[in-house]
């Protein structure tokens, strides 16, 4: 106690002040990265909250949990925050903290961009969860936005969506996606620019070339988005007509700008997935990835025809038959890049060392999964059969076999394998496999039972119905699952938090892995490298560790 003024007791709410400070003004992409992925929890927490309110409104027949207003509330609340607050981030997230460590450099290409991309994400967000505090909704009453995650018009216009809520939802959608544009600008740009040296294109790691087609796709597809909801505030405010069917406006129209958004999103999502499987699969089976150049090239394929295929989201709206035929054509091709990468996973595992650690664990469950939803998909993408089950549970089923079977396995995956990296302390194993084996039943007893009561034709967008249809049993379960769901997610966060203090310490490269970012101490240094790596192969760590039989032998 007889140091100088501001010794540790009298400063330490001082540091804690500091320590926001710190972290409210960095430009670090490692912190950035971290803050991302916080967002992500964060809304994931009102998503999922959202979801649970909707399935007990749904477990019964004939119940009156929410008022009809309020369901339609939280259905859209739940879709735009899951896409545009969860998925998103999770994306920004890992590509902030993993790029620059991937390809040997010490920052992005403009930090203070990515601060700022960061930034206006998450306050638009916020500025869409504000309208809970009041912004009414159709017919004026109540608050949150009610107009669906795709806000079809015409039920947008200011004749039917009074009030301010559907201003929230495109106002907080354009600040957020403005600053999702900033951040894939500023991730292509450091891709493209900040590479160590010998890290050609042809040895970057197959998660640094997926994301790099991914940002491509975010800046391509937002675009038209933004563009859809400046005209649709231009028609709620400035007297325009290009939504209002009784001007001579098309309500079609919002719909083509919207799928052609809305499509390649999906895939916006899911390439992420793809991405961590391609670094966790290869690690845990003891193997090089299987077929690298394919998997680029399938990789660019799928981006490619993602981008034109948008109006299968519209078969039943009454396009021409030729135009049904080619947008049927290009999804169902779509199917063999995406078959080929799952080709190339197993390919991989074929024959290696498999070691089921938590990452591995997760990345199985998400290969089988994710082949269910493929073929739904394939199956939703022949014309007639959409027809029968279009806004049906079926398609429920289907996306969120997509979502959750894919993008959440897969994120869950990631984050047990970059944990000790970010944090240098392993997540716990026994909380990992409850975690795991409750998630995973739980969500295959919530969406396992959606494909059958939407072949009974159970639409979606519901918000009750009446007993004997024959959806009962499905919906029951469906909702059950949602609670064994829940637990899962918190054994997840209570492994977060309790790992972080107590977790076994990590060393700098505890899977004993092969990509730069293993080089580095756990967490890393703030400028990431003392010096810049130079790279002679895809596997650089693999080469520093078996100077005897180097892969650069073999490439
Ligand atoms: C935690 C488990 C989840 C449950 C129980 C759940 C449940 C639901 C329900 C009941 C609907 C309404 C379906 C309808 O009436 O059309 C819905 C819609 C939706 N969900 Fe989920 N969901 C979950 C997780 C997710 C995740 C992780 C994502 C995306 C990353 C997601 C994306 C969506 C989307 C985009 C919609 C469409 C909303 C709309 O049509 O406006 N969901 N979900
Ligand atoms: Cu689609």
């Amino acid at each position: 106690m007889d140091g100088p003024i501001g010794t540790a007791s009298e400063t330490a709410p001082v540091s804690r002040w500091v320590t926001v400070h710190d972290w409210a003004t960095t430009t670090d992409h490692k912190k950035l990265g971290v803050m991302y992925i916080g967002a992500a929890l964060f809304f994931f927490g009102f998503g999922g909250l959202e979801a649970s309110l909707m399935r007990i409104q749904l477990a019964f027949p004939d119940l009156q949990f929410l008022a009809p207003e309020t369901f339609n509330r939280m259905m859209t609340m739940h879709g735009t925050t899951m896409v545009f607050l969860v998925g998103m981030p999770m994306l920004f997230g890992s590509a902030n903290y993993l790029i620059p460590l991937q390809i040997g450099c010490r920052d992005l290409a403009f930090p203070r961009l990515n601060s700022m991309g960061f930034w206006l994400f998450f306050l638009g967000g916020c500025l869409l969860y504000f309208s809970f505090l009041g912004g009414d909704g159709l017919y004026g009453a109540g608050t949150a936005p009610d107009v669906g995650w795709f806000a079809y018009a015409p039920l947008t216009g200011k004749a039917f969506s009074r009030g301010n809520s559907t201003d929230y939802w495109i106002l907080g959608i354009m600040v957020s996606g403005l600053g999702s544009t900033m951040t894939a600008l500023n991730l292509v740009t450091t891709i493209l620019c900040s590479r160590c040296r010998g890290m050609t294109f042809s040895k970057l790691p197959v998660f640094t070339w997926i994301m790099l087609v991914d940002f491509v796709l975010v800046l391509v597809a937002l675009t038209p988005l933004t563009a859809a909801q400046f005209m649709l505030l231009f028609d709620r405010f400035l007297g325009s007509h290009f939504f209002d069917t009784q001007a001579g406006g098309s309500a079609v129209l919002w719909q083509h700008f919207f799928w052609i958004f809305g499509h390649p999103e999906v895939y916006i999502l899911i390439l992420p997935a793809f991405a961590w499987a391609s670094e966790i699969i290869p690690v845990f089976s003891r193997k090089v990835i299987f077929g690298y150049s394919m998997m680029v090239y399938a990789t660019l394929s799928i981006g490619f025809i993602s981008l034109g295929v948008w109006a299968h989201h519209m078969f039943t709206v009454g396009l021409s038959p030729s135009a049904n035929t080619f947008f049927a054509a290009s999804t169902m091709l779509i199917a063999v890049p995406t078959g080929l990468k799952i080709f190339n996973w197993l390919a991989t595992m074929w024959g290696g060392k498999i070691r089921f650690e938590l990452p591995m664990l997760f990345s199985t469950a998400f290969l089988c999964q994710f082949v269910i939803a493929g073929l739904t998909g394939i199956m939703l993408s022949v014309v007639p059969f959409d027809w029968q089950l279009s806004d049906s549970y079926f398609v429920v089923a289907h996306f969120h076999y997509v979502l959750i079977g894919g993008l959440l396995f897969m994120f869950f995956a990631a984050v047990y394998y970059w944990y000790p990296k970010v944090t240098g302390r392993m997540l716990s194993r026994k909380i990992g496999h409850l975690h795991f084996w409750i998630f995973l039943v739980g969500f295959n007893l919530t969406f396992g039972p959606m494909h059958g009561s939407g072949i009974l034709g159970m639409p979606r967008r519901i918000y009750t119905y009446d007993a004997g249809r024959g959806w009962d049993i499905f919906n029951l379960m469906a909702s059950i699952g949602v609670a064994v769901q829940a637990i899962g997610i918190l054994f997840f966060v209570w492994n977060l938090y309790w790992s972080a203090r107590n977790g076994e310490e990590a060393g700098d490269d505890p899977w004993d892995a092969w990509t730069l970012e293993w080089t580095t101490t756990s967490p890393p240094p703030a400028y990431n490298f003392e010096e810049l790596p130079v790279v002679h192969s895809r596997r650089p760590l693999w080469d520093r560790k078996h100077p005897e039989d180097p892969d650069w032998k073999y490439e």
